[in-house]
């Protein structure tokens, strides 16, 4: 495929993403990606097993890549604050919550076409690293889309954190977006930090980095992924058999804690 076709690929996935429902997407080179620091780091870090989906096996820390994987498609949704359904957790539901069903849904539809109609190799990624899943925050970063904020959290410049992320790999090797010249962090007073329930951001956790990289959790090394994971422990706890409104059946329902970035004043409207 010739340069200008390339390009007008991109521009394509991006516009398409968007049309689907996507609040912002970007593209990332796969090569790129996997010097990046999340996918560096995790392999050191002993991995992760879902607190809420058991049926899902812990992942040791290796992040899987396909041999033909060139290009990483990242795809937002905005997960606003008066829209907390769709960040609730319907136990043995697939795709776990409404909005993670949206991302699913805008990821099938561009393989699908990218498959069809340009005769690609593309493939959605799962969401847990598990099943083949990747790092999205970094990819997202280098995609185009925001920071790393000192919550730890993906912030975009139009949605602040309340944003979900998916992906997609695709055999192309496609122009990346330009990572964005965006920190709304440094002259802010992080509530973010202060409103922790467990104050996961109080002090700096030491971490595995035989690599000695400087871009840790929360920039600075400063949250503990422990004291998050007690808070999300006592959410799966307390959560309440509910019905959903577009459906019949009753599920349990886990309603995670987002105060770190419900706190976050970017892109307040
Ligand atoms: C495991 C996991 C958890 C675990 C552990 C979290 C952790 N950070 O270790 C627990 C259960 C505790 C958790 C909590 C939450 N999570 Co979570 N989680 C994940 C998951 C599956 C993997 C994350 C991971 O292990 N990262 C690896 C560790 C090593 O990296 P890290 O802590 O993120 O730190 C790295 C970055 O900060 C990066 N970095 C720092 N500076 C810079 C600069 C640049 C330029 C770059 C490129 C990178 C970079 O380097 C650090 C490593 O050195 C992802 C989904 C996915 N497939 O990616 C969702 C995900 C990160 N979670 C998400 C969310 C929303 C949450 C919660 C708000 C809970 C909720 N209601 O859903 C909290 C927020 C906690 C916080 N402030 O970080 C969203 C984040 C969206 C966003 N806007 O950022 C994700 C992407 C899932 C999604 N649905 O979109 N999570
Ligand atoms: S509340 Fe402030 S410090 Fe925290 S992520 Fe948002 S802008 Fe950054
Ligand atoms: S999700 Fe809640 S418990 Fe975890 S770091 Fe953010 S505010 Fe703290």
């Amino acid at each position: 495929m010739g340069i200008a076709k390339i390009e007008e690929l991109h521009k394509q996935i991006i516009e398409k993403a968007r049309y689907l429902g996507a609040c912002a997407a970007g593209i990332a080179d796969v090569e790129a990606l996997k010097q990046s620091p999340s996918h560096l780091i995790y392999p050191h870090t002993g991995g992760y097993k879902s607190f809420l989906n058991d049926d899902v096996p812990g992942d040791g820390g290796e992040v899987l890549w396909p041999q033909y994987a060139q290009s990483a498609i990242v795809v937002a949704v905005e997960h606003p604050e008066d829209k907390p359904e769709l960040d609730w957790w319907y136990a043995g539901r697939k795709g776990g919550t409404p909005g993670n069903q949206m991302l699913m849904n805008i990821i099938a539809s561009i393989t699908e076409w990218l498959r069809r109609e340009k005769g690609c190799t593309a493939q959605g990624l799962p969401y847990y690293i598990a099943q083949g899943g990747i790092l999205l925050k970094d990819a997202a970063v280098m995609a185009g889309l925001g920071c790393i904020g000192k919550n730890n959290m993906l912030v975009t410049p139009d949605y602040g954190p309340r944003v979900r992320l998916r992906a997609a790999f695709v055999n192309i090797k496609l122009p990346a977006t330009k990572p964005l010249d965006f920190d709304p962090c440094c002259d802010c007073h992080m509530p973010c930090r202060t409103v922790c329930p467990q104050k996961a951001f109080q002090k700096k956790v030491s971490i595995a980095n035989p690599l000695n990289l400087k871009m840790l959790p929360a920039r600075n090394g400063g949250y503990s992924r422990s004291l998050c994971m007690d808070q999300m422990i006592i959410d799966r706890e307390n959560a309440v058999v509910e019905a959903d409104e577009n459906r019949d059946d009753r599920l349990r329902v886990a309603k995670c804690c987002r105060l770190c970035e419900t706190s976050c004043p970017v892109g307040k409207k």
